[in-house]
């Protein structure tokens, strides 16, 4: 009874677009790709896409996701000429989102996608905008954890916003919360995932959390703690901060 229930609410989310930053994802993403397919055609939404925002790669990420987009018109690549960083690969995945749900993952096999049901059943159950994830246990170094619990403490100092865990790279989000946020700025650096909870939640929105799973890296290289993207991090979280004071 319950599970009917549950396929029933199901079926109210009916459509969903699904984006994947990827920066040198040549080990990952056809992984990721096939395994998103896969639990988007067993929940049984009506309309669904996937897009690989591919960051400027200088591996073979455009050509492996071209083979499989050519085969599938709702798998879409865009390309991005150069690398400019996360928070653009992020920008560029909401704004060319089509569908009323947004989720997105890392491209690098670090969380399995089948948990969206999850973040679904969550969002049912809540009535959320965003749902975000945090991680069970994160399978990351103490310097990455350490910095990631410095930064949240930044933020939470100079805006007030306190969640488990702001970068965490597994998300839910309705639309109406991108449609309101037409101009996200962090590019280069990790703000990205922290100025769009700011923003979201100054505009009222909900925002509810959830654990996720998370793996280790077993292809390719993160470069998630480069100097320049802690540096410009730093810089854009203080420029939004003196903004909105
Ligand atoms: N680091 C980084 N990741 C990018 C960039 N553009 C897109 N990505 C993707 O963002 C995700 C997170 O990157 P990763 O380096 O694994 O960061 P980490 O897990 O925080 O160390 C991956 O899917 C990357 O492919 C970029 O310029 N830099
Ligand atoms: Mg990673």
């Amino acid at each position: 009874m319950i599970s009917l229930l549950f396929f029933v609410r199901l079926l109210m989310m009916k459509e969903i677009s699904v984006f994947f930053p990827a920066y040198n994802e040549e080990g990952n993403i056809k992984n990721v790709i096939e395994k998103a397919c896969s639990v988007l055609e067993k929940l049984g939404f009506k309309n669904w896409e996937i897009i690989v925002v591919n960051d400027g790669s200088v591996d073979k990420t455009s050509e492996i996701v071209r083979k499989i987009s050519d085969k599938d018109s709702r798998i879409r690549l865009i390309n991005h000429e150069t690398n400019r960083g996360y928070g653009a690969a992020l920008k560029t995945g909401f704004y060319n989102s089509s569908y009323s749900w947004i989720a997105f993952t890392d491209s690098d096999g670090q969380f399995d996608f089948s948990e969206i049901n999850n973040f679904i059943r969550k969002q049912k159950e809540t009535n959320a905008d965003l749902v975000i994830g945090f991680y069970k246990k994160r399978q990351e170094s103490k310097f990455k954890i350490i910095t990631s619990k410095i930064w949240e403490l930044v933020v939470f100092v100079l805006f007030g916003l306190k969640v488990k865990d702001i970068d965490c790279g597994f998300k839910l989000i309705s639309k109406k919360v991108i449609d309101s946020i037409p101009k996200l700025e962090s590019e280069r650096g990790a703000f990205i995932s922290s100025e769009l909870l700011i923003k979201a939640k100054k505009k009222g929105f909900k925002i509810v959390e959830i654990p996720v799973s998370h793996f280790p890296r077993r292809k390719g290289k993160a470069t998630g703690r480069d100097i320049r993207v802690i540096v410009r991090s730093f810089y854009d979280l203080f420029r939004l901060w003196f903004k909105m004071l």
